[in-house]
C-alpha cells in the first residue's frame, strides 16, 4: 500500500493508502470509532466501523492514547466536514509506538507548565500554526532581499567589539585573547561588506543579556539586517516599508489556514501597506505631551510612549531622528540638528511596538572616533570599523528587523516567547 502524507490525500480519493501519524484524539460510540491523527503535514480523520473491520483492528484502537504512533490503511474519501477535507475508512490499524500518560491534554495548562514541556507543546495545533507563519516570514525576508539584489553575508557570532550596548553583553573566555562577546548585532560587519558588495544583509541569532522580563524581550533572538551603500536615512525608511508590507502580504497570501487557526484578524494585516506614516522624535514628544505623557525631550521612548503614538495609526509608524544621547555610537549626526541622529524606529500597530531599529551610519572618521571615545569604548577594538571611514568612506544606511516580534505581530499572539521554538529568557534555559 502506498505510504501517503496527509497533505497529498487529495490525489488519492477512492484509493487505498497508508498514513503514518500520531494520535490526536480518539472517540467511540461503541459501534463506530473516530481517530484524528497528524503526520506533520496535516490532520486526518480516520473512521472505524466496528462491524466492517477485523476484531483485531478494534482491539488495537482500544490501546491507543494521545500521541501513540500508528499506521492506518484504508480508502480515502472527500469529506468537507472533516478537518483537512478528507476522511479515511480504515481497514487495518497498526500501533507502531505507545505513548503513556502524555503530559499535555486538551485541557488548559498554565504557561510555566507548557514552557517546561515546550519540546512536546510544539506538536499542538496553535504552535504548529505559529511555526509555519514564522517559516513564511523567514522565506519572505529572504525572497524580498534576494529579488532586490541583496547578497547574504554571514557575520560572526563570537565578536571582539561591542555592537550595541555594554550593559547587556554575554561574554565568554576566548583563549589568550581575553573575552569574546556573543553578537548583539551583525551590523558592523555588514557595513564592511556593503563596501564590497553594495547591498548586503546578515540574518542570524543575536544575543542580549536583557534583564527585563517583558513580552518583547528574549536573550536570544533572530534579526535580519540589511545594509545599503549610498542609501540615506530616507531611502532606508522607504526600504523598510516596502519590506514589512511584502512580509505581511506574503503571510496573508500563503498562510491563510494558519491565520485562521490563530484566529488572527486578517484585516489588520491587509492594512499593512506602504507608505507608512512618519513623525520626528521632536514632534512625537509634543504629541505625547498632548496625550498627557510626562516624557521630556532627550529621554528615550518607553513601551508606553510607543503604544500611545502607534495607537493613532492602523499602519506601522516611523519615528525618526532621536536624541544622540539615547542612541548607539554608530548613528550619523543630523546636520540640521546636531542634538539628534539620522535614525528611525518602526513601531507596529495593535500594541506590538518597535519591530525595527535603523539608521544612516556615521561616515566621518573624526566624528565616529569621538563617539566611540565618548561612550567609553576601546578605539583599538574598532580599528577595522574605523578603517571603513579611512578608505573611501561612503554614505550608507541599514536596519535590523526582529523576527520574533514580527512573527508575534503577524500571528496576533501577545508574547514573543511563543514565536520561536525554544525561547531563551532570563529564567528559561530548559528545554
Ligand atoms: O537594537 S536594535 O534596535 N538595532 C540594532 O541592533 C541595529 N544594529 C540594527 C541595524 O541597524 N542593523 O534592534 C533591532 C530590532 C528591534 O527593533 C527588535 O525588533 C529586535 O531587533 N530586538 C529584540 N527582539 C527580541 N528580544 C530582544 N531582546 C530584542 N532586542 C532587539
Amino acid at each position: 500500500m502506498p505510504n501517503v502524507q496527509v497533505k497529498d490525500l487529495g490525489t488519492q480519493v477512492n484509493s487505498d493508502v497508508t498514513v503514518t501519524g500520531w494520535v490526536v484524539t480518539t472517540r467511540s460510540s461503541g459501534k463506530i470509532a473516530f481517530l484524528v491523527l497528524r503526520d506533520g503535514s496535516g490532520y486526518l480523520q480516520a473512521v472505524i466501523p466496528k462491524r466492517e473491520v477485523e476484531e483485531e483492528v478494534w482491539d488495537v484502537f482500544g490501546t491507543l492514547s494521545q500521541e501513540s504512533l500508528v499506521a492506518v490503511t484504508g480508502e480515502v474519501h472527500a469529506e468537507p466536514r472533516a478537518p483537512g477535507g478528507y476522511e479515511m475508512l480504515v481497514r487495518t490499524l497498526v500501533r507502531l509506538s505507545p505513548s503513556v500518560e502524555y503530559p499535555i491534554s486538551p485541557k488548559d495548562h498554565g504557561t510555566p507548565f507548557l514552557f517546561a514541556h515546550r519540546h512536546l507543546w510544539l506538536r499542538s495545533r496553535k504552535q504548529v500554526a505559529i511555526a509555519r507563519v514564522r517559516h513564511e516570514v523567514v522565506q519572505a525576508i529572504r525572497d524580498f532581499l534576494n529579488d532586490e539584489g541583496f547578497t547574504l553575508v554571514d557575520t560572526p557570532i563570537l565578536t571582539g567589539a561591542i555592537g550595541e550596548e555594554a550593559g547587556n553583553l554575554f561574554a565568554t573566555p576566548y583563549f589568550d585573547l581575553g573575552e569574546a562577546y556573543l553578537a548583539q548585532t551583525g551590523q558592523l560587519y555588514v557595513e564592511a561588506a556593503a563596501a564590497a558588495l553594495g547591498k548586503v544583509y546578515c540574518f542570524g541569532p543575536t544575543f542580549r543579556a536583557e534583564k527585563s522580563k517583558t513580552r518583547r524581550h528574549l536573550t536570544e533572538f533572530w534579526m535580519v539586517e540589511p545594509e545599503v551603500a549610498f542609501a540615506t536615512s530616507d531611502d532606508n525608511m522607504r526600504l523598510q516599508e516596502a519590506f514589512v508590507s511584502y512580509i505581511a502580504q506574503r503571510v496573508l497570501e500563503r498562510r491563510e489556514s494558519e491565520l485562521q487557526e490563530l484566529e488572527r484578524d486578517r484585516s489588520a494585516l491587509e492594512r499593512i501597506k506602504a507608505p507608512f506614516p512618519r513623525i520626528s522624535y521632536t514632534d512625537a514628544i509634543e504629541r505625547l505631551h498632548a496625550k498627557g505623557s510626562p516624557i521630556t525631550w532627550g529621554q528615550d521612548l518607553g513601551a508606553e510612549d510607543e503604544a500611545l503614538l502607534a495607537a493613532d495609526h492602523e499602519r506601522p509608524l516611523f519615528v525618526y531622528n532621536y536624541p544622540k544621547e539615547v542612541k548607539a555610537f554608530y548613528m550619523k549626526e543630523n546636520p540640521d540638528d546636531p542634538r539628534t541622529v539620522l535614525n528611525n524606529d518602526c513601531l507596529a500597530p495593535e500594541g506590538y511596538g518597535e519591530i525595527i531599529g535603523g539608521s544612516q551610519r556615521e561616515d566621518d572618521y573624526d566624528q565616529l572616533l569621538a563617539r566611540i571615545q565618548a561612550q567609553g569604548l576601546d578605539p583599538e577594538a574598532y580599528g577595522w570599523y574605523l578603517d571603513l571611514r579611512r578608505y573611501g568612506t561612503f554614505v550608507h544606511s541599514g536596519f535590523g528587523l526582529g523576527v520574533e516580534r514580527t512573527v508575534a505581530w503577524m500571528c496576533g499572539i501577545p508574547h514573543i516567547r511563543e514565536a520561536i521554538a525554544f525561547p531563551r529568557q532570563i529564567h528559561r534555559l530548559y528545554p
